[in-house]
């Protein structure tokens, strides 16, 4: 990242809290804590969905950073609590567990997770000291930082939305409507899904992979509404914003592919029938018939709308295990089985909006930036007036 939108996350699945700290906000954004709480509802639903789901109720607590509802351009500090903490005191004590009380170590890697790898890389002989932090608990905290990321963002205009577009193999039809609609329909979806003949079919596939105690995976695609031409650069590899797009889609839990636009599908077809022309009139000034480059060329915002889609696998945790080996005896034995959801596709697009936001945010910060609202207010509208010309 440009490095002007930074932030941290810490926090383990069922430690006390889960905490972020940004630094970088433009003092004078009004900011409470309802325009955070709004994305972190949305994260927790969905079809499929496991047991922690009914448990927790985030809520992003901020504890720095905001006056009065304004922010004060100095770091900002955001708090969810873990509910389920207090079913988990013992087992994720900060101090040593009463003598004779220690739980179980989980030593049963599952494929796919970070259990073994990261049991490896660390040292840790108990796997639970990997799962808590690599779990995409996490996700929740990223999507607390992106609403403040989203509220800077709508200052400007600037707006996000998703929909699943695939679910265990099932993938919508053709979408002809306006952003809008499909923004709607995916909100009103129980799989955030915008068409409901492809919304059913993943529905029953959700419910023959619970019935078979497997997991299922699927494509989600996050869209940026009213970015400027601009964001972004073709000069310097790290300042690519496709690039950096990738990067952030890529670290979300379980992510194994971004493509952008028309992404996989234009390696298969001429130039002719994949590059968006370029037109113009008097009213519009410079405009595109089609969106094939979803909004980047060169790295850099074209004004189009920013389109990626991301592919997530299905989630490691099995209710009917594969095949693994204990760490303790090296026996062949049956995968650990937390408790997890059968497929979390939906709430994975809630966290790549949160992605796209953090990035763009760091973008827009990056062209317009300033230490005030205002200060950068007065940047973007120097430009726009500027883009005018053309
Ligand atoms: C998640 C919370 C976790 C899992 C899931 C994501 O809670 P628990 O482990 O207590 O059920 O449901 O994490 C995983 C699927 C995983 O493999 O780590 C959440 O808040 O999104």
């Amino acid at each position: 990242m440009a490095g002007r939108f930074r932030f941290l996350t810490a926090g383990e699945s069922h430690g006390e809290a889960l905490t972020a700290v940004i630094d970088g906000i433009p003092a004078g954004l009004p900011l409470t804590e309802s325009d955070i709480n709004g994305d972190l509802g949305r994260r927790q639903r969905g079809y499929g969905r496991g047991g922690r789901m009914k448990i927790e109720q985030d809520q992003a607590h901020i504890s720095a950073g905001v006056r009065w509802g304004l922010t004060l351009g100095s770091p900002i500090t955001l708090t969810i609590r873990n509910r389920d903490w207090e079913n988990w005191q013992q087992t994720m004590s900060v101090g040593s567990p009463p003598a004779g009380a220690a739980p179980k170590m989980v030593t049963r890697p599952r494929p796919g997770h970070a259990d073994l790898a990261g049991a490896m890389k660390y040292g840790h002989h108990d796997i639970r000291n990997v799962l808590e932090r690599s779990s995409a608990r996490e996700t929740t905290a990223r999507v607390a930082v992106a609403g403040v990321a989203k509220r800077l963002l709508s200052e400007f205009g600037i707006t996000i939305l998703s929909h699943v577009t695939e679910i265990g193999g099932v993938h919508i039809g053709a979408l002809e409507a306006p952003w809008e609609v499909i923004r709607q329909r995916a909100e009103a979806s129980e799989v955030r899904c915008a068409d409901p003949q492809a919304e059913a079919g993943m529905i029953e596939a959700i419910d023959r992979a619970k019935a078979a105690g497997d997991t299922l995976g699927g494509v989600f695609e996050v869209v940026a509404l009213g970015c400027p031409v601009g964001l972004g650069s073709y000069v310097q590899w790290d300042r690519k914003l496709d690039g950096l797009l990738a990067r952030a889609f890529c670290s979300i839990h379980a992510i194994k592919g971004a493509e952008i636009g028309m992404g996989f599908e234009a390696a298969r077809r001429p130039g002719s029938q994949v590059h968006d022309e370029i037109l113009f009139d008097k009213e519009a000034g410079f405009h595109r018939g089609s969106n094939s480059a979803g909004g980047l060329e060169g790295g850099v915002t074209n004004g189009q709308p920013v389109v990626v889609r991301a592919a997530m696998k299905p989630i490691s945790t099995l209710r009917k295990p594969l095949r693994s080996v204990d760490l303790d005896t090296r026996e062949a034995v049956e995968a650990v089985v937390e408790r997890s959801d059968v497929c979390a596709v939906p709430a994975a697009g809630v966290v790549g909006e949160a992605m796209m936001a953090i990035v763009l945010a760091d973008a827009f910060l990056e062209k317009f930036g300033g230490d005030s609202v205002d200060e950068i207010r007065r940047n973007h509208q120097a430009y726009l007036d500027y883009l005018k010309g053309w």
